[in-house]
């Protein structure tokens, strides 16, 4: 009976360790933030230069959709947080390596919320055919919301391991966004993201350091 209720406890303090561990890495996996990268330059204007490849290639989600965000020095780091500074011009580039899903809805077809007009490879574009986008930058506080065209499907040269090259199959697409006061904003690519998750949505879409982020307006 004695050594019943020895066993009893050693199976209970058991499962305690296991629950504290599960619990100790699953907090560890949702507090974990990639580094913020700062805009280029400072007030009244920014640059920003974004990449998104259709597969990271390293890390231990190396299939997965991304941003990249090139820093002050010019490397490209694996990060969404995006530190601008407050009431400006922010000139946002971003080289889009991933091919076209299209659009569930056509009306995010047109870029909205920025200042002037989108270029797409240097051509100014007012609207987008949704057939051809494969992203939307969307930072939905600000009401920005861009589509971002994406390569073609046989297009050679295609880039699977981030960071991208010019010399890999792209397209460049540019737009200016306006800050306000400082804060915090979420932003993220809106569906057609992620098509493997349902409807879009988990994995990349929701993770900040791939398709979700942080874009923080500096005073
Ligand atoms: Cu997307």
């Amino acid at each position: 009976m004695k050594s019943g209720s020895t066993k009893l406890g050693a199976v209970f303090i058991g499962l305690a360790c296991t629950a504290a561990l599960l619990a100790y890495y699953l907090v560890g996996y949702l507090m974990v933030r990639p580094p913020a990268v700062s805009a280029s330059t400072g007030p009244p204007r920014a640059e920003l230069t974004l990449q998104t490849v259709a597969s990271l290639g390293f890390g231990p989600h190396a299939d997965w959709v991304s941003y990249l965000v090139k820093d002050p020095q010019g490397h490209w780091r694996h990060s969404t947080v995006l530190n601008v500074p407050a009431n400006s011009l922010v000139r946002v580039t971003v080289l889009q390596y991933d091919t076209a899903t299209g659009l569930r809805n056509p009306y995010w077809g047109g870029p909205r919320g920025i200042v002037g007009e989108m270029t797409v490879d240097g051509k100014p574009t007012p609207t987008l055919d949704p057939d051809l986008a494969s992203h939307t930058f969307a930072i939905p506080d600000l009401g920005v919301s861009v589509p971002l065209k994406g390569v073609a499907d046989k297009a050679k040269n295609q880039c699977s391991v981030a960071p991208c090259t010019l010399a890999e199959a792209h397209t460049t697409v540019v737009f200016t966004i306006r800050t306000g006061k400082a804060g915090t904003y979420r932003w993220q690519c809106f569906v057609p993201c992620a098509a493997g998750f349902i409807l879009g949505f988990g994995g990349p879409m929701q993770s900040v350091g791939y398709m979700d982020g942080y874009l923080h307006v500096v005073a």
